[in-house]
């Protein structure tokens, strides 16, 4: 490893737009310790690294409903774009990185092209600032024990390859003395806080907020309930007049209200003493516009009506609110209150303020860099890199935690019970979930029709036609074949008979 000595700092500096961070400064975002990136700079980032936390509010939303009842319209009125020309939805739309929510007021913020790798920038940024905000004097023998735990084994002769030669850095002096009365910190740390110093932060508290847009189809549903989970609130929306007409007992409200109910059960005990059930439903009555009557009439037959349907339902502890509007009619206040009302509703949950280490933000960031958009890592793999990161991550319980957690709010798909691989891109999951439960893609085979009239009739899925499907996928799909095979199975999209070990079946008796 390469180390670069405090005097490097300033030229590097030269060449970063300094006024931007003095403006930041002068704000009194960035404490002064930060944005002088220099050694002190260095050691409270990689202090925030060992012992810093983020507070992770996080607010994901999961809008699910029968076909065509407005589901994307309503998803894009909350985002603020047009609802002209909305497609079927075929999957699920995850929408992340579009807004976030004010914690104090409920007003939703919104951002033009914010990426991935700039909000976890901004993440570290401001587990950075609590750190230095609430010990202003550092803490040096911590960032020496640090600095001694980084200087490299004398014994080892041979120097690995160091990335940033091309920038001239000074090579490390390998006298230890010598190293610490320099003030040396290895490269990577003072390049990682570049990064973060210039990462764009609000001036007050926001949450993060992701919408996952479900599609209503039939066709779609055994797949989707994968992406069910605990830490959603769900937004359950519903045709406001076929709810008041007639309510579709098999896929209506009720169908959906009752799905969520199955898939969220929480533990007996604390059900019983809530009263609130978690997680949190609001019901979102769309074509208002269609009712015949006015605003008021419309609220009261439409609350009646989802009274009628829950009263003999758990589900009923689950709803916190309901709201009658039209996606094409109404002004952006009327989804304002929506809003704000979603945000709170974030607040008062359980999870609202838990805390996560500050070192996970920074695997999470050598997991983006490392697997060069790899939507699929096996499980051993990230193990490698959280041992290789700033503050490595060794205990495999840990790791655990980090994984399981991700998996809970979205950002990554992982199963403790199939701990083989980590699914980093969920949206790649439902595609690969396509590839088998389709209504139409590759029926037009005439090779292995006999096999697709089984699949249709009966629900039988042969080991022939399952290679054929897999066949035709891009490599990411077919590498993966084994894994996605076992998740569908633990989901029971797809059951295997004990009895026969040639074939698979699928659960749903009509088209795939
Ligand atoms: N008049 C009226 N039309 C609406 C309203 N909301 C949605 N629509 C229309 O209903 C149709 C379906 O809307 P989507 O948002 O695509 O419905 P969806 O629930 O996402 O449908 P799937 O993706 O198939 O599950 C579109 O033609 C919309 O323009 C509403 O409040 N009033
Ligand atoms: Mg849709």
């Amino acid at each position: 490893m390469y180390y670069i000595k405090e005097y490097s700092y300033s030229s590097l500096w030269d060449k970063t737009p300094i006024t931007d961070v003095q403006r930041r400064n002068s704000e009194r975002l960035i404490p002064e310790v930060l944005t002088r990136l220099d050694h002190e700079s260095v050691n409270t980032y990689l202090n925030c690294l060992k012992d810093g936390e983020e507070k992770s509010n996080r607010i994901r939303l999961a809008i699910v409903g029968r076909k065509n009842t407005g589901k994307t319209c309503l998803t894009k009125r909350l985002l603020r774009e047009s609802v002209e020309h909305v497609q079927k939805t075929n999957g699920i739309e995850i929408h992340t990185l579009k807004c976030r929510g004010k914690v104090d007021e409920g007003d939703w913020i919104f951002h033009d092209g914010r990426t991935y790798e700039n909000e976890i920038y901004s993440r570290l940024l401001k587990c950075c600032i609590a750190k230095s905000k609430a010990n202003p004097s550092l803490d040096s023998n911590m960032a020496n024990d640090y600095l001694s735990s980084k200087i490299p084994d004398e014994s080892v002769s041979e120097k690995p390859d160091n990335e940033f030669n091309a920038c001239n850095l000074e090579e490390q002096d390998l006298n230890p003395t010598t190293f610490y009365q320099a003030k040396e910190v290895p490269v990577q740390d003072f390049y990682d806080l570049c990064d973060i110093v210039y990462a764009e932060i609000d001036a007050e508290d926001t949450a993060p907020i992701a919408i996952w847009d479900f599609a209503g189809d039939r066709e779609h549903f055994n797949t989707l309930q994968t992406f069910f989970g605990q830490e959603s609130i769900y937004v359950v929306v519903t045709n406001v007049m076929d709810t008041i007409e007639n309510d579709d007992p098999e896929y209506g409200l009720a169908f959906w209200l009752e799905t969520i109910r199955c898939h969220c059960k929480l533990p007996v005990d604390e059900e019983y003493y809530n009263e609130y059930q978690e997680p949190p439903v609001i019901i979102v009555g769309t074509h208002k516009d269609q009712f015949k009557g006015n605003n008021i009439d419309c609220k009261t037959k439409f609350q009646r009506k989802v009274h009628e349907i829950v009263r003999n339902s758990q589900i009923r502890r689950n709803i916190r609110k309901m709201y009658v509007i039209s996606n094409t009619d109404d002004t952006d206040d009327e989804f304002d209150i929506l809003r704000r009302d979603l945000v709170e509703i974030a607040k008062s949950r359980k999870q609202w303020n838990i805390k996560t280490p500050a070192r996970w933000i920074h695997l999470e960031k050598a997991l983006f860099e490392n697997s060069y958009g790899k939507p699929v890592v096996a499980k051993s793999d990230i193990a490698e890199i959280a041992n290789n990161i700033i503050q490595p991550i060794t205990d495999e319980e840990e790791l655990e935690r980090f994984l399981t957690y991700h998996n809970s709010i979205g950002t990554y798909v992982y199963f403790s019970d199939l701990p083989e691989y980590v699914v980093l891109d969920p949206q790649w999951l439902e595609s690969a979930f396509k590839c088998i439960i389709t209504d139409n893609q590759f029926q037009k085979d005439l090779v292995h029709q006999t096999e697709w009239e089984e699949l249709r009739q009966d629900g039988r899925l042969s080991e022939k036609l399952l290679n054929e499907i897999f066949l035709h996928q891009e490599d990411y799909i077919k590498k993966y074949r084994a894994h996605l095979l076992k998740i569908m199975e633990k989901f029971n999209i797809i059951v295997r008979p004990r009895t026969m070990s040639d074939c698979i079946y699928n659960r749903r008796n009509h088209n795939v």
